[in-house]
């Protein structure tokens, strides 16, 4: 066994390895790991890509380093021998709250997988230094509390890069912050976070209150920092541009230090714009590339073939939309621009479904992103039809040859190799370790569907982590799981189309039935995590909720033998590890049409998770490679929520009338809760479910408590479930990130 850590403890602190406590250890597994990364080769070409992005989720990185440096193992045998467990010194690390979910963390799946492929390509993103708010769960409600991240154990490199950025009231200096991206088995990229020299970590007090029109102190405090007021709005502006701003210099810095004219930009630089925040790369891209004496017409043509757009969801609510007044109270130097460009696509067309200002001077983001990019593409394949048919279907008909899919994917090395190790030690002697460089050869594992053996082997290993994870909560949470029950996962962002709502209802249902006596075979588990927009009423309703049925389960000596539920609080990356190896339910049951692709259903599927879920987003090519053997899918259909919602004819209050219904939405408002939780939020909820239900929640229900139940009954059937785990691990390879980026390349970057 190597000795590397042991050295650097002489090194550092003159003392042996086993004289040091857990913190000193930290401090030396970072120093290890910084040098080891030092040491590996920058990855180069004579393309680069860029990322653009608000959001990387990169979650705690030593452990993930260690892995795609190789020295994982060593590590861990080595703090072995002294008595220590590694996990234990990985707890010490904070984890950055830079994303809000799917987008985020996708965002840094991306970057492992453009390393470990040898790609060149940064990201190019905001430091903000709480980040996304901490999760607290107080009198049964969501809290916003501040993340500090930030300590001198970081993963922050101080660079010497600074530029300048203009607003319209306030001059700002730029300075900028590395995290090295290391590839699995391969060399370094960089992550860019750029910073404000003059911020002020003073002027937070809480997660939401601070002075929001001092930018010069405030601008990258926070991540989307509560935008339901003007302020917010303009500050998320003022965000967005210093991150492109920033981000054009330092382009423009490095392709001139290669001796590359800016005139031919798009040869050697590709941006990827991650759904629409960093769209403004477009207008400021075109401003300086006119400051360098070039025309309108000819930089309008370098851009557009430089630039490239993602997009994350069809939610209208979602897609930016910013009134030109904000953006000339900011960034007046685009709005000219901005007005060009708008000009130009009114005078080629006369559908304002495709124009850039609409009639109440608001601009969208998403159409500048389309016309004056390359590459429009959704991110899963039923995502993308519907882009194409429906909401972006005039586009589509300018340019068909711009509209492309690339489905989701996950990075293994973080969500199997890390995350579930005793599984991947397992796959690695019984198939070989072909599928950490090739993720398909996972099939292999098909073979073994049948091997009564490897069933067995499969339920352990999934036993072993559900109790590391009753352990875990217990800890946490204070609520004391099954150990021997179903564990039902639905964790996520809260939002009502994600419909933790219809969960909780199948919970009351649950409860209902074992209070009149029909007990379940087994204990069932249903563990929810996520976090609600502070500004967001009805998620926060929905918490409230979740946390009332908690406690009420709890406060009930009976139910509590047969049915759990907890709401786990601050759910993160670092919690999300520590979940998904755990679960035997999957729940993905967004109203179809509504979730762009998930990539949480991937990581459950790869660590032998069922999906119980809807036809959408990614689900649908999950079920296809798994066939319908192998999970549970129920709801109506995207075509027909489509249709609904072009006929305006779904009522919720329609379906709220059938008596099995309304028992179980009235339970909502029934003595037993509202002596536990608030009128306000409970009755709030109750009034929306039946009044108006935007998502249609009880549209699914019947479907959803019917094929939950067959779930259930069908998890009993311990050898038929185990073949059912072992197909969905041995089809996941399709969802690895590296099959997701070489399509992006193949297709869209063509980087060398
Ligand atoms: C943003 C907002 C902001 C304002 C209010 C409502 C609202 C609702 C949704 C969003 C989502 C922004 C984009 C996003 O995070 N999309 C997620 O991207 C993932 C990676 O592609 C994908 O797996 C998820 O399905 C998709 O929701």
């Amino acid at each position: 066994m190597k000795k590397l850590l042991t050295q650097l403890a002489k090194e550092q602190f003159n003392k042996d390895l086993i004289q040091c406590n857990n913190a000193e250890l930290f401090v030396l597994c970072l120093a290890l790991t910084k040098r080891e990364i030092e040491n590996k080769k920058r990855i180069t070409g004579n393309r680069k890509l860029y990322y653009f992005s608000a959001e990387f989720l990169i979650g705690k990185l030593l452990s993930n380093n260690l892995i795609n440096l190789g020295l994982y193992h060593d590590i861990k045998n080595e703090l072995a021998s002294i008595g220590k467990n590694i996990s234990d010194i990985e707890e010490l690390e904070n984890e950055p709250s830079l994303g809000n979910g799917g987008l985020g963390r996708l965002a840094a799946c991306f970057l492992d997988s453009i390393a470990t492929l040898g790609l060149p390509g940064d990201g190019i993103g905001l430091n903000y230094h709480f980040g996304l708010f901490k999760q607290q769960f107080n009198d049964l409600k969501q809290t916003e509390e501040k993340n500090a991240w930030i300590t001198p154990q970081s993963w922050l490199e101080k660079t010497t890069f600074e530029c300048d950025v203009t607003f319209k009231n306030h001059q700002l200096n730029a300075c900028l912050y590395d995290i090295s991206v290391v590839g699995y088995q391969n060399g370094v990229n960089k992550l860019h976070l750029f910073d404000v020299k003059t911020i002020d970590e003073s002027i937070a007090k809480s997660a939401s209150s601070f002075d929001k029109t001092a930018i010069e102190k405030n601008l990258t405090l926070y991540l989307y920092p509560d935008d339901s007021d003007r302020e917010g709005h303009l500050l998320r502006i003022y965000q967005q541009y210093f991150m492109v701003s920033a981000g054009v210099s330092y382009i423009f810095d490095e392709e001139i230090k290669k001796g590359h004219s800016l005139r031919k930009l798009h040869e050697h630089v590709v941006i990827q714009i991650n759904d629409t925040h960093p769209t403004m790369v477009i207008p400021e891209l075109i401003r300086r590339l006119q400051l360098e004496g070039i025309s309108f017409d000819e930089a309008i043509d370098i851009v557009t073939k430089t630039c490239a757009y993602t997009n994350h969801t069809i939610l209208a609510e979602a897609l930016e939309k910013w009134p030109l007044t904000y953006l000339e109270e900011c960034v007046p130097q685009l709005v000219p621009i901005i007005n060009q460009l708008d000009e130009l696509i009114k005078q080629k067309f006369s559908n304002k479904k495709v124009h850039i200002i609409d009639e109440f001077k608001r601009v969208h983001m998403a159409n500048i992103a389309i016309h004056f990019s390359f590459s429009t593409n959704g991110v899963a394949k039923l995502h993308t039809d519907i882009l194409i048919n429906e909401e972006l279907h005039d586009f589509y008909e300018i340019y068909p040859e711009r509209f492309n899919n690339k489905t989701n994917g996950i990075t293994f090395r973080r969500w199997l190799q890390f995350t579930n190790q005793p599984l991947t030690a397992y796959l690695e002697s019984k198939i070989g370790n072909d599928f950490y460089k090739n993720a398909t050869a996972l099939e292999k594992l098909l073979d073994y569907q049948d091997d009564s053996e490897t069933q067995e082997v499969i339920l352990e290993i999934k036993q072993r982590s559900k109790q590391h994870l009753v352990d875990y909560i217990l800890e946490k949470e204070n609520i004391l799981l099954h150990r021997d029950g179903i564990f039902d996962i639905q964790i996520k962002r809260l939002h009502e189309y994600k419909r933790q709502q219809m969960n909780a209802l199948y919970v009351i249902y649950k409860y209902l039935m074992i209070k009149k006596g029909h007990y379940p075979k087994r204990p069932i588990n249903i563990i929810f995590g996520g976090k609600a927009a502070p500004a967001y009423t009805i998620a926060k309703d929905i918490i409230h909720l979740l946390l009332t049925l908690s406690r009420l389960i709890e406060n009930d000596p009976i139910v509590s033998q047969h049915l759990k539920l907890v709401m786990v609080e601050n759910y993160n990356v670092t919690y999300a590890e520590k979940l998904i190896p755990a679960c035997d339910v999957s729940e993905q049951i967004s109203l179809a049409s509504k979730e762009a692709s998930g990539t949480g259903n991937m990581k459950f599927m790869l660590n032998g998770a069922v999906t119980l879920g809807t036809l959408d987003g990614a689900n649908v090519e999950i079920s296809e490679l798994v066939s319908s053997e192998n999970i549970f899918i129920f709801g109506k259909s995207s075509q027909e929520v489509i249709e609904l919602y072009d006929k305006h004819s779904y009522r919720s209050r329609e379906y709220y009338e059938k008596p099995e219904i309304k028992e179980i939405v009235d339970f909502i408002v029934s003595d037993e809760l509202l002596s536990i939780g608030s009128h306000e939020n409970l009755s709030r909820l109750h009034h929306e479910l039946i009044n108006k239900d935007w998502f249609m929640t009880l549209l699914d229900i019947e479907d959803y408590i019917n094929t939950k139940e067959k779930v259930f009954e069908m998890y009993e059937d311990r050898k038929k479930w185990s073949k059912m785990m072992i197909v969905n691990i041995a089809k996941a390879g399709m969802f690895s990130s590296d099959r997701t980026i070489k399509q992006y390349n193949d297709e869209i970057w063509k980087l060398k």
